[in-house]
């Protein structure tokens, strides 16, 4: 694994549950834990069960007893580091947003795309498919049970930016980030979009503001945990981002992101609205969905709760006895069983690269579109 902050930590979590809670058809062994800052990456080594730390990823990559390179730095070393390790013939997990643009999500999956002739894996982290609720959410409606699908209406809502004094960590850093709310977290509510629907995105209408210009500089820590030093710096992505989609099926959505949303600390809603019914998931209720169903008697219709914890949900059964809930990191314990799984019976990963890139456009758009007045830019997606 390269990279040891807050995704290094939940991707741990992912590699260690994952062969002791489901029957993989492979064994996991927690090899190498890779960071620039040689103490502190032995510290995480010993303290998530990584059997050795490294300074050197390009070294780890060339070891011929190292199978999968998991992938949980900040963007802008996502392509350099995919495309080495499957050039070097390694499966690749890759932490999301694929990229910090267009032009490196096309390069890695040419480099997925070259890899895959010769049997090796590449898949990116959109994880929140992997919640129970979501997967079952996108297979109620390939069922038909809300029918052909109208409307979606996604947000995703953090407020940890509301404090100007919160300092100017890498996610603030166009350089590193590639983008701020738009691409940290509007990445993925256009995945979900696109995965519980079926559907792409073909087009974006869409504003982005920078709400606070300046801050803090950092200090210590990092990411959502940094601690403040002298002096300022400027932000140079975008806070919050608000925009329209339209879908190759020819529903409408709307996506906000943001990071402003005072009171909400890690809010994604999605709710599917179609002409039999509505289905609606709250991450912060994450064992459950909400169904509204049209055929039902005029007099007894509204939204119901669904449990989604019966052994028969997708990923379920593996974990405890109907109505004992999972939480955040569950979806990366089943992102692990998934990859996994699909370097043996022969499958593609999913989300994989191409799905990966299909995001980055709809993210390279809603910037464009941000930039000509929020007029209506095309992803390149189409129907088929
Ligand atoms: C920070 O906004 C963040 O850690 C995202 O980067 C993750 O993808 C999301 O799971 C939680 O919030």
């Amino acid at each position: 694994m390269i990279g040891y902050g807050f995704m290094g930590a939940a991707h741990s979590v992912g590699w260690r549950q994952a062969p002791a809670v489901f029957d993989l058809p492979l064994g996991v062994e927690m090899a190498v834990v890779v960071g620039r800052n040689a103490d502190a990456v032995a510290q995480a080594a010993a303290h998530w069960g990584w059997t050795e730390s490294a300074t050197d990823w390009r070294s780890v990559i060339a070891r011929d007893d190292i199978d999968i390179v998991d992938i949980v730095t900040p963007g802008d070393s996502h392509a350099e580091i995919a495309i080495a390790a499957l050039d070097a013939g390694k499966h690749v997990l890759c932490e999301k947003p694929l990229a910090n643009s267009v032009a490196e999500a096309e390069a890695m999956l040419a480099a997925a795309t070259r890899a895959s002739e010769r049997g090796v894996k590449a898949m990116v982290g959109f994880t929140y498919r992997r919640v129970p609720a979501v997967t079952f959410l996108r297979d109620l409606i390939a069922q038909g049970v809300v029918g052909t699908v109208q409307q979606v209406r996604a947000a995703y809502r953090q407020d940890w930016l509301v404090d100007p004094q919160m300092p100017l960590a890498w996610r603030l850093q166009k350089e590193h980030a590639g983008s701020g709310a738009l691409g940290d977290i509007g990445a993925h509510i256009i995945d979900m979009t696109q995965f519980v629907t079926g559907q792409q995105v073909e087009a974006v209408s869409g504003t982005v503001e920078t709400i606070v210009k300046q801050r803090p500089l950092l200090g210590s820590g990092s990411g959502l945990a940094g601690v403040a030093a002298e002096g300022y710096g400027d932000v140079t992505v975008d806070d919050a981002a608000i925009f329209t989609g339209r879908l190759t099926g020819g529903a409408l959505v709307s996506f906000e992101a943001t990071r402003f949303a005072t009171g909400r600390k890690n809010a994604l809603t999605i709710e599917v609205s179609g002409d039999q019914g509505a289905l609606a998931f709250d991450l912060e209720d994450l064992n459950s969905l909400q169904f509204y169903d049209r055929r039902e008697p005029a007099d007894r219709q509204g939204f119901t709760k669904i449990l989604v914890t019966e052994a028969q949900h997708p990923y379920v059964g593996a974990w405890w006895p109907a109505g004992h809930m999972l939480g955040y990191e569950h979806g990366f314990v089943h992102q692990v069983v998934d990859f996994v799984g699909t370097l043996v019976d022969g499958t593609d990963p999913h989300p994989n690269f191409a799905e990966g890139l299909s995001v980055q456009r709809v993210l390279a758009a809603v910037e464009e579109s941000a930039a000509q007045n929020s007029a209506w830019v095309p992803t390149g997606a189409r129907a088929h």
